[in-house]
């Protein structure tokens, strides 16, 4: 795998990733760690990894201070909790996910299990060929697909009808791809005929049918726990087999938006309809207090508990 560069203010503000016997770090996002087991050689493709989710949180671009308590945790569990859905717990049929036969390493001596620093929220997973694609699906119009509709009536290019607005449900679920920008940029949004261009037609279209199927079970879940999906976004890679495969965190608050659906049903306002489940509490905080000049203030303490019980919220809505 090749060794991605770090932006040079991606995390300064944070402590430096943990080390344990049998991991070697080789990269840390703003959110995430990334390890290969000790023994791969520096060019070497490990067969595993482990990815290690951190109390960070991210806003605006920005890590900030302090971390949510559990979150790294809570992510986790969310993820896991849905690779056994998608897997087939709910029904449907075996959406293949990246994660590791019983996040324990077979048939490899250097390591054999997550180390204790980091259970509960590290997934040890297979290393897949990842697409360099986001595959992002929209089920409801906000964020930078509302901004782009407003200015110009359509959402990644796709035209949708007049009228709409800021949290509408859209008349499909939309799929709109994004290039992965090298890290520390952003994504670029492209059009799906773009996404052929860069990974042929046979796994453009397979991303488009994946994704839009999962969105589709997920946010059915989702709903029958008084929950809207409102959008999401998925990674895939192709396995050792040559299978297309679910990989990264999965429909957690880093990586979607849930609204709570009765809310979004009665709310008069935008903010009253997008009651959220995600990072939304900091954002606006943040949006409230800081120019987006320099370094951003530290959160106060209720901010904090208040995201930290949000996340708690969801997953106890979920899974319970
Ligand atoms: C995911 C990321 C970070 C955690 C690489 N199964 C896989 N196979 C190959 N590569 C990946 C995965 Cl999940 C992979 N990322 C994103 C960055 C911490 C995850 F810093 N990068």
């Amino acid at each position: 795998m090749k060794r991605p560069r770090l932006r040079n203010n991606e995390r300064v503000t944070t402590a430096p990733p943990l080390e344990f016997p049998g991991w070697r770090h080789i990269y840390s996002g703003k959110v995430r760690d990334l390890y290969v087991p000790a023994g791969t050689a520096d060019e070497a493709a490990p067969t595993h990894l482990l990815v290690v989710a951190s109390d960070r949180v991210s806003a605006f671009d920005h890590v900030l201070a302090p971390g949510i308590p559990d979150k790294g945790t809570l992510l986790t569990t969310l993820s896991l909790w849905w690779f056994d859905q998608l897997a087939g717990a709910d029904g449907g049929r075996c959406i293949a996910n990246h994660l590791a036969a019983d996040h324990a390493l077979v048939g490899d001596e250097a390591v054999e299990l997550i180390p204790d620093a980091v259970r509960g929220r590290a997934m040890l997973v297979r290393s897949l060929d990842m697409q360099p694609i986001e595959c992002v699906v929209r089920g409801y119009l906000t964020g930078s697909g509302w901004a782009e509709y407003r200015d110009s009536g359509t959402v990644c290019g796709i035209p949708l009808p007049a009228g709409l607005n800021d949290g509408d449900r859209l008349p499909e679920p939309l799929y709109t791809p994004a290039f992965k920008a090298p890290m520390g940029e952003h994504d670029e949004n492209i059009t799906f005929e773009r996404s052929v261009e860069l990974v042929g037609s046979d796994t453009a279209e397979a991303l488009r049918e994946l994704s839009l199927e999962i969105y589709r079970r997920a946010a059915a879940t989702a709903e029958a726990h008084g929950l809207i999906l409102a959008d999401t976004k998925f990674e895939f890679g192709y396995d050792a087999d040559g299978v297309l495969t679910l990989a990264d965190e999965v429909l957690t608050s880093d990586s979607s938006r849930y609204w709570d659906a009765e809310a979004w049903r009665t709310g008069s306002t935008a903010a009253e309809r997008m009651a959220s489940f995600d990072k939304q509490i900091v954002r606006n905080w943040l949006a409230d207090n800081w120019d987006k000049q320099g370094e951003p203030p530290a959160l106060p303490a209720e901010i904090v508990t208040r995201t930290r019980d949000r996340y708690a919220e969801l997953l106890r809505l979920l899974t319970a």
